[in-house]
């Protein structure tokens, strides 16, 4: 492969800098630098010396030299650390693209990673999530992808679904062995059902992960005069919104963000949604509607004191579909209390008990930061074709139609999985038959 060099550390001065290169030259390129012979022999070695580039001397460097296929890339991978001036790291930069290297693009190191099978597409994936994370909790959780911990609750959902798809084309592919013919279609609708709640599972948690990652959209929504706005203060622990005993008074959507056990929650006060005549108010009005829409969570507020009314029956109904934790504010001013309901008072301040509704009503527990999770938007996607693909399946075999049928959605499916891992779904599947199926025995 093509040598490629790139600084791996930030262009700022520091202590120390590191620049990676890797490929067919990086060895040879390193020597005509160091002006010896690097006699890598072990998986890796480190070497010390001064580079120098046409006479001039450049620095003083530690050199940590991996032989391929023992490196991140699975090639000859040589890491230098030099002195953290920026000049330093780009003097030596420009010493391998003279001496034949290039420059690296953008992720091509983990690509080549990917390539030569070091890591699947899910742990390429937790390295750019690792690098990004910006909170505790969501690196944690890239670092188990990274780990292969994610990759691994796959395999046996590929291996169930080949399985499935191998019963299928066996039947299609040598039908003279459909005398004693292993599987029926009841025998593979069994095996769909087993398989659809796992790979549903899997897309739950992956949601999850990825509302650790980026953070969820909470809107407050209510009659006017319920205290929305002051439960938004009392969340943000900041006077935000203007609260006032006259309805209507928050017309714009206003914002702040909180962190709840290291989930980033984006709160909303809206201005509510009702008929009104006044111009400023209604564009309030479209403003919340926008909100609710993206929202993944409504916190209906309800006046405690007064009950529900007519308007919030309504907002329920306009809400259908949407995840919706109902609150009921002003409980300072209620003695009796029904059970099961998220009671708050907005100006005692102490809203814990919210911030735990929120939490569990995304059914987010202290599992997540220990669950690994399939969370990026392409992993999630496939799993959800692979869902509808298993789900059709079962359809077609609830129909009893003939056994070629099924084959089609668990092909896909069988795809699409292979696809999440970065497995090319071109390749052949007839190997994967004979390697279960002693076909010809
Ligand atoms: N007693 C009591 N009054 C509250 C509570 N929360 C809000 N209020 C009052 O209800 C009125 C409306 O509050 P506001 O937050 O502006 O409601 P919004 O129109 O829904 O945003 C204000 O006079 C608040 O002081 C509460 O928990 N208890
Ligand atoms: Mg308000």
């Amino acid at each position: 492969m093509e040598t490629i060099v790139a600084t791996a550390t930030a262009p700022v001065k520091s202590a120390l800098a590191l620049i990676r290169v890797s490929g067919d030259d990086s060895f040879a390129i390193t020597e005509k630098l160091l002006g010896k012979p690097l006699n890598v022999s072990n998986k890796a070695e480190i070497r010390h010396g001064t580079l120098s580039y046409q006479g001039k001397t450049i620095d003083d460097v530690v050199l940590l030299c991996y032989p391929n296929p023992h490196s991140m890339t699975g090639e000859d991978v040589v890491e230098i650390t030099c002195h953290g001036s920026p000049l330093i790291a780009n003097e030596i930069v420009e010493a391998y693209l003279s001496l034949g290297a290039r420059y690296a693009t953008n992720g091509e190191f983990t690509s080549r990673a990917f390539y030569n099978g070091k890591v699947d597409l899910v742990q390429a994936e937790a390295i750019n999530d690792l690098i990004n994370a910006t909170t505790k909790e969501s690196k944690n959780v890239a670092l188990l992808s990274l780990s292969g911990k994610t990759s691994a609750q796959l395999k046996p959902l590929l291996n169930g679904l080949g399985e499935a798809l191998a019963s299928v084309e066996v039947g299609i592919d040598y039908p003279e062995y459909d005398e004693d013919e292993p599987y029926t279609l009841n025998d593979i609708e069994t095996m769909c059902e087993k398989l659809l709640p796992r790979v549903q599972s899997l897309i739950e948690k992956g949601v999850q992960g990825q509302y650790l990652r980026n953070g969820i959209d909470v809107a407050l929504v209510g009659e006017p005069n319920v205290g929305k706005s002051s439960l938004l203060n009392a969340l943000l622990a900041e006077d935000k919104a203007i609260v006032s005993s006259r309805p209507g008074t928050t017309r714009d959507v206003v914002e702040g963000e909180i962190s709840i056990k290291g989930l980033p929650v984006r709160l909303y006060d809206t201005a509510g949604i009702h008929d009104t005549d006044d111009e400023i108010e209604r564009l309030g009005v479209e403003r919340s509607k926008k909100i609710l829409a993206k929202a993944e969570l409504i916190l209906l507020v309800i006046d405690g004191n007064q009950g529900e009314t007519e308007n919030t029956r309504e907002l329920r109904e306009l809400l259908k579909g949407k995840k919706i934790l109902e609150i009921c504010n002003k409980s300072d001013l209620i003695s009796e209390k029904i059970d099961g309901n998220c009671y708050v008072s907005a100006i005692s301040g102490n809203v814990e008990n919210i911030k735990e509704a929120i939490f569990a009503a995304l059914n987010l527990n202290d599992e997540v930061y220990v669950t690994p999770a399939l969370s990026s938007p392409r992993e999630l996607s496939l799993l959800r074709l692979v869902a509808s693909d298993v789900e059709e399946a079962i359809r077609l075999c609830k129909e009893g139609l003939s056994v070629d049928l099924v084959s089609v959605p668990l092909q896909n499916a069988y795809n699409h999985m292979r696809q999440v891992l970065g497995q090319d779904p071109t390749q052949d599947f007839a190997s994967e038959i004979f390697s279960r199926f002693c076909v010809g025995k």
